[in-house]
């Protein structure tokens, strides 16, 4: 096989462990916490999970192991979405297992969750593990999106498990796959199974946290990623100064990866979802905000800017999702049909007009007429609008040029707006992981072995102190269920792991706030660079600005 230069530099990356972790395994122990409670809906919550609810948190420290000498067969799953650094957390889960035992398997099951119930599986060993260590991507095993929660599901995986001898289950991924973690963990031990389970917290959304995991991993080399990438449009654009540069950026429904882009690059604008719902702000009134950096910057004579659009933002504009509901139930059921066999848009068009309520309608209207085509194009297997799909960054630049133009005509604007489009995502998914991401992976995937030792099972593996050096990090596990809460779910109670979006009361977001007027009507961009994975640590170890902020290390 051939290798880049900088694969082959990574594969002798040695990741930094948590100060506590490297002793070795003979000297590592375990100091228990106080009991837990599930952040809402006590209760239920215990009602639910009668075997793993209320345990203690943990944390390890320097001391004589005392864990049961055992041997483990463990089975490990990613989940979801491609996030830099998963390869990480399954080469520190394989080291940590065949440094306590050399006879420790480690068993890979592929594409997903659904490799454990069609018992689809790699057992992993030197060779192959070297080949993926410090690099980014899910391929070593894959990944996919198929939800373990199921009865059926779980007896199924409870026979494939006892069929290889398994003692655990790692599950790598978001807020549900733990979610559902948490369910199976309950599962395997109302029923005896003798199966632990340990979740580790992925996602480049950066929405899995709370008062104990610090930051999903992945979010820090995405973010980096489409940071470079911004700062390198940012120099494009202050050096031919002729375009605004309209770019959504992944993150779902969430706007952290938005906003740590935002703090990375400080571009003219950008849109913070969350504080789009807490103000009910209208389409018209963030294409009007927009329109006010445009303009103002025009004045100046810079006919240029750049603009970041959160994935997710058009759902948080209550008037659109209005729309959305109202397309949908327009669309139900044999409606569509009806609606697909008319020949020509203007048909289709008086169909929507004459379906939809007045106001939802002149939403409708002011839309450029190829998003006004992609709600009716782009559904899911409901039928319902995917609105991920969306151009959201067509629509709004499509929005400010309206309202420009509307300024023009009353000689209240006299600029140029020639607007370019991007969508960073998949760009910055499977990127070769940060020193951070490299380093938090492995010590994520070496710790959920140090808890599945202890004999652990619905906890997930927790790394904090993050915004120290590694030396100073602190290993531990929180149980699943203290993240929880019961929120309604296609029309049933559930119980969920909060999902963390923006805070508007948080350093972070407080940071964008106090600046962004400034940055909106200057030029104050920086230039990030690519990801340095070699040199001085304050260039290659810094983690993300948020982080910094929440935890009061940031400097400016
Ligand atoms: P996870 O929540 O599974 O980590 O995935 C995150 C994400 O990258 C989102 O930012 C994005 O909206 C979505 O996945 C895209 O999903 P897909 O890979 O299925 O296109």
């Amino acid at each position: 096989m051939k290798l880049s230069p900088l694969q082959k530099a990574r594969y002798t990356y040695q990741p930094k462990l948590p100060g506590m972790l490297r002793q070795g395994i003979e000297e590592i122990c375990v100091k228990e916490g106080l009991p837990t409670e599930s952040v809402k809906d006590q209760e239920k919550i215990k009602a639910l999970f009668p075997n793993t609810y209320g345990k203690n948190e943990i944390t390890f420290q320097k001391g004589k192991n005392t864990s049961k000498a055992k041997k483990q067969v463990v089975g490990v799953i990613l989940s979801g979405g491609q996030a830099p650094g998963g390869h990480n957390v399954v080469s520190g889960l394989y080291d940590a297992l065949k440094a306590t035992n050399k006879d420790n398997v480690l068993i890979g099951f592929k594409g997903g969750p659904s490799g454990l119930i069609e018992d689809s599986y790699v057992v992993f060993d030197d060779e192959f593990i070297n080949q993926y260590r410090n690099t980014g991507g899910f391929d070593i095993i894959g990944s996919g999106r198929t939800k373990l929660e199921t009865v059926e599901q779980f007896k199924i995986a409870t026979e494939v498990c006892k069929k290889h001898g398994i003692t655990a289950i790692v599950i790598i991924g978001g807020d549900d796959s733990n979610t559902n973690a948490a369910v199976l963990a309950e599962y395997f031990a109302a029923n005896n199974t003798g199966v632990q389970v340990i979740g580790c917290p992925k996602t480049i959304d950066g929405d899995l946290k709370n008062e104990d995991i610090e930051c999903s991993f992945g979010f820090d080399t995405a973010t980096k990623t489409y940071s470079e990438l911004i700062g390198n449009i940012q120099r494009d654009c202050n050096s031919a100064k002729k375009y605004w540069h309209f770019i959504k950026v992944m993150g779902r429904s969430a706007s952290h990866v938005a906003l740590e882009c935002a703090l990375e690059t400080q571009p003219n604008i950008c849109l913070i979802s969350e504080e789009v719902a807490e103000k009910k702000m209208s389409l018209s009134e963030i294409a009007n905000s927009i329109a006010d950096s445009v303009a103002a910057r025009a004045a100046k004579g810079m006919n240029y800017g750049v603009a970041i659009i959160p994935e997710g933002v058009v759902e948080f504009v209550p008037e659109f999702s209005k729309l959305i509901a109202e397309i949908n139930e327009l669309l139900a059921g044999a409606k569509a049909e009806a609606f697909n066999k008319l020949g020509t848009w203007s048909e289709k068009y008086a169909f929507i007009e004459k379906g939809l309520t007045k106001e939802s309608m002149s939403v409708f209207a002011i839309l450029p007429t190829t998003i006004q085509q992609q709600l009716f194009l782009e559904r899911d297997p409901h039928g319902n609008v995917q609105v991920s799909l969306i151009e959201s960054e067509k629509l709004f630049s499509a929005l400010v040029k309206n309202v420009l133009e509307e300024r023009r005509a009353k000689g209240q604007y006299n600029g140029k707006f020639n607007p370019l489009h991007h969508f960073f995502g998949y760009e910055g998914r499977c990127a070769f992981p940060s020193n951070f991401d490299a380093d938090y992976c492995y010590s994520l995937g070496y710790n959920a072995f140090m808890l599945i030792q202890y004999g652990y099972t619905g906890y997930l593996s927790k790394v904090s102190n993050l915004s120290k050096p590694a030396e100073e990090w602190v290993a531990g596990g929180m149980p699943i269920t203290k993240m929880m809460n019961i929120e309604r779910r296609h029309g049933e109670d559930k119980p969920v792991i909060r999902k963390a979006l923006v805070e508007l009361d948080g350093a972070p977001f407080k940071y964008f706030e106090a600046h962004r007027k400034e940055w909106a009507e200057n030029t104050c961009y920086l230039y990030p660079g690519a990801i340095q994975y070699y040199g001085p640590a304050e260039v290659c170890d810094l983690t993300t600005r948020t982080l910094a902020l929440e935890k009061g290390t940031f400097k400016d």
